[in-house]
Order: structure tokens, then C-alpha cells, then sequence
């Protein structure tokens, strides 16, 4: 049989709506509302022939087919490429791509060095970079906040929590984007981001090795817990490599979307800088509004169902967590960017056993930056259009001209 984007073609089971759409178009990618709403309104379960991959974007289904790991498995990929059926770009995640038991001790490993304990005691290094960071800007009127402050400030302090010897931010923001698009089907930002693999992955895979870490970042607690026996040394250097594809790019993606969500909307600027106790809902709202990992695919392990239509073992399913974080069944008025909704169940950081492991970073990082900016501007105002940045997985601004206004 002749595998489409790396996976067995499916039959549907009779009843599922069929609908001739490409999800990773790029008009689709810049703008997904749309997409979205359609992929709700068809039903529980979607058939998308172009790629051959059942859809969910209704929030119940969604956030049910990520609890499920038992039938939905990500040890085949959580993209369209089922790695049973051939080799995947890269070694797989050791965290990601697996399932349990394996994943019930890396998960362990991650967990605990990214518990909040650990978040905790890394505030003020998060505070004090966010202040430079600030200070840089506030001058200067007019900025492109994708380049010159949500790509700059995790590229600055990550690789300091980590405790990484070699620098450089263009490979770090690049290893994203490879690995983020390379869960998509074979198109040209697939394509695109892969061309540079050949430089990139052997420096990442380098800069993950125990002699490329110092003695007191996050990368030598994994290594630690090689010493001690709880997971081999080969297995730390992935896990090293987890944090570098995991953790800039969504964290890139999360300050972007929360600036242009705060310049779009001023009078919720206006109620955080009332009430700054506001951080930590507002950025769930931004997360729940923007989705920075819209997509994200599991495969049936074996012969099941979704919503009664029978599946068969091996089906893709791409699990739309864009559409989930905007259906009005579950959220009312989900075009509305409220800042003290308190958006409980969205599932931006995915949902069951593999939930965001660095959700509390994620936190810390907005929290630390949007402080800075609060202390130091009085309000910031859009200064061009938004440019959006297709991405096979992922829904990040390329520019986002602000106008700061200085207090
Ligand atoms: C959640 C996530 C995204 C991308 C890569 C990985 C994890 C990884 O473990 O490599």
C-alpha cells in the first residue's frame, strides 16, 4: 500500500463528515478562525481526504482523545508520519514520542526539574534578564516585537536555566521551527525549515552533551539523575534536547501572542496594570486566544472509536487545539479576549498524562517579562499590521510593529 505523508491511508467509517479541505495551507495557517469554526460545525469527527487523516476541533472530543493514551498513542509520531512505518527525521523524543512505561520514568526525570520549587528559586535571574531586556527597548519608541523582544528574551534566558555553554539564538528559534513544522505533512515550510537541519541538528545535538553544560542549570539536574542511576547518560542528553526543542519556540510564540492580544485589546492592558494579581489568568486567556501549538496528532494504537464511528489501528488524528481553545459550546463568547476569564480546561498546553511538563516555565518567563514592561511603559499601541508566521503547528506572529509609550 502507498503511504500518504508517511502513514497508511484510512477508509472512513461510514457517517464521518468529509470535508476537501488543506489544514496547512498557509492562508488556513495565517488566519485559522475559519478553519476552525467550519471543522466544529462539521462534527465530532472529520474526515480530511487530501491528507487522509480523521480531524477534532470541538473542545469535548479534543480534550477526550488526549486523555485517551491508551488508544491514541504518541509513540508513532505526534505528526502525520507514523514512525511503525518508516524512519523519522530525527531520533524520537524520548518524552514525547513515547508512551507508557517508558514515558512514566522520563516524565518523572522533566517533572522534577521543571517542578515549581525549581521556578521558584529561578525568579529573580528571570526578573533581572527581563529588565535588561526591557530597558533596551523602552527608548526606543517604536519596535518589532517578534524580533527585538518575544524572540530575544526566552533566547537569552533559557539557555542560562539550562546552563548551556554555546550560544546562539538563530539555531535555537530555527530547531523550533523544524521540529514544530516537521510534525506537518511534506510541504514547503516543511521543506523550508528541514534545508537547514544539516547545520543545525548536529550543533543542537552537541550543545546537549554533559561537557556543553555548566555545573548549576537545569541540564545538570538531568544529568544528575544519570549519576544516580534513574536514567542512562544517553537518555539525559535527550532529554537536554527535549528542552531545546520544546522550550523556545512556544515560549517565543507565547510573548508574541501576548503582546499583540495586549495592544489589540487596551482596555484589558488597562485592567492588568490596575491589578497586576491579573498575570497569571491573562496569560491563559492569551494561551486559550492564540493557540501557540494549534495542532498536534496522535495515532490509533489499535482498533477503536470516536464519537461511536469505529476507527481503525493506525489512523491519524489531528487533534486541533485552536479549535478546541475557540468553541463557543464550551467558552460562550471565545472571540472575546478577556483577561480575567479564567480560562479552566483549555487545552494550549495539550491535556493528559502529556500535558506541558514546562507549563510553570512558560508562566514564570510571561510573568517576568510582562512585570518588566508594566514597571517601565504606560501603554502600548499597534504601529502597523501583524504579520503572522505559518507554521505546520504552531501560530506566531513574524512582526508585530508596537509603539511603547514610556510611563
Ligand atoms: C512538547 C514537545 C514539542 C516538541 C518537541 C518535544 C516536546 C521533544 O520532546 O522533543
Amino acid at each position: 500500500m502507498t503511504l500518504i505523508e508517511g502513514h497508511e491511508p484510512i477508509i472512513p467509517a461510514a457517517g464521518i463528515p468529509v470535508w476537501d479541505i488543506d489544514p496547512y495551507d498557509e492562508s488556513v495557517l495565517r488566519d485559522p478562525q475559519a478553519y476552525y469554526a467550519e471543522l466544529r460545525r462539521l462534527g465530532d469527527v472529520v474526515y480530511i481526504p487530501r491528507y487522509s487523516v480523521l480531524a477534532v476541533g470541538r473542545h469535548k472530543i479534543t480534550q477526550k482523545i488526549f486523555g485517551d493514551h491508551e488508544n491514541f498513542v504518541s509513540s508513532r509520531g505526534v505528526g502525520l508520519n507514523d514512525f511503525k512505518l518508516g524512519k523519522p527525521w530525527r531520533e524520537p523524543s524520548i518524552i514525547l514520542e513515547v508512551d507508557p512505561p517508558e514515558h512514566t520514568k522520563t516524565r518523572k526525570v522533566m517533572a522534577r526539574a521543571l517542578s515549581p520549587k525549581v521556578m521558584k528559586a529561578l525568579a529573580s535571574l528571570f526578573n533581572e534578564i527581563a529588565e535588561q531586556v526591557v530597558d533596551g527597548i523602552v527608548q526606543k519608541g517604536t519596535i518589532d516585537a517578534v524580533t527585538e523582544l518575544a524572540e530575544i528574551f526566552p533566547t537569552t534566558v533559557f539557555p542560562k536555566v539550562l546552563g548551556m555553554k554555546d550560544v546562539n539564538a538563530r539555531f535555537l528559534v530555527d530547531y523550533g521551527a523544524m521540529v514544530f513544522n516537521g510534525v506537518g505533512p511534506d510541504n514547503a515550510l516543511r521543506r523550508n525549515s528541514m534545508s537547514k537541519a544539516s547545520e543545525i541538528v548536529p550543533w543542537i545535538t552537541n550543545a546537549c552533551a554533559r561537557d556543553r553544560l555548566t555545573e548549576d542549570g537545569l541540564g545538570a539536574l538531568i544529568y544528575a539523575d544519570a549519576d544516580n542511576g534513574e536514567i542512562s547518560h544517553a537518555e539525559a542528553a535527550m532529554l537536554v534536547r527535549s528542552f531545546l526543542s520544546a522550550g523556545v519556540d512556544t515560549t517565543v510564540t507565547g510573548i508574541g501572542n501576548a503582546l499583540w492580544c495586549l495592544s489589540q485589546n487596551p482596555a484589558e492592558w488597562e485592567k492588568l496594570k490596575a491589578d497586576p494579581k491579573l498575570f497569571r489568568p491573562a496569560f491563559e486567556e492569551v494561551l486559550r486566544f492564540t493557540s501557540p501549538v494549534h495542532t498536534f496528532a496522535r495515532t490509533a494504537g489499535r482498533d477503536t472509536e470516536i464519537a461511536g464511528f469505529p476507527v481503525q489501528e493506525g489512523t491519524k488524528v489531528l487533534c486541533v487545539l485552536g479549535a478546541a481553545n475557540s468553541d463557543p459550546e464550551k467558552w460562550g463568547d471565545p472571540e472575546v479576549f478577556r483577561i480575567d476569564r479564567k480560562p479552566v480546561g483549555h487545552v494550549a498546553f495539550g491535556a493528559g498524562i502529556h500535558g506541558c511538563v514546562g507549563q510553570n516555565l512558560a508562566r514564570a518567563e510571561l510573568e517576568a517579562i510582562l512585570s518588566a514592561m508594566l514597571a517601565k511603559i504606560d501603554r502600548i499601541e499597534p504601529a502597523g499590521d501583524p504579520v503572522w508566521r505559518p507554521n505546520n503547528a504552531i501560530h506566531a506572529l513574524d512582526k508585530l510593529p508596537l509603539k511603547l509609550i514610556q510611563k
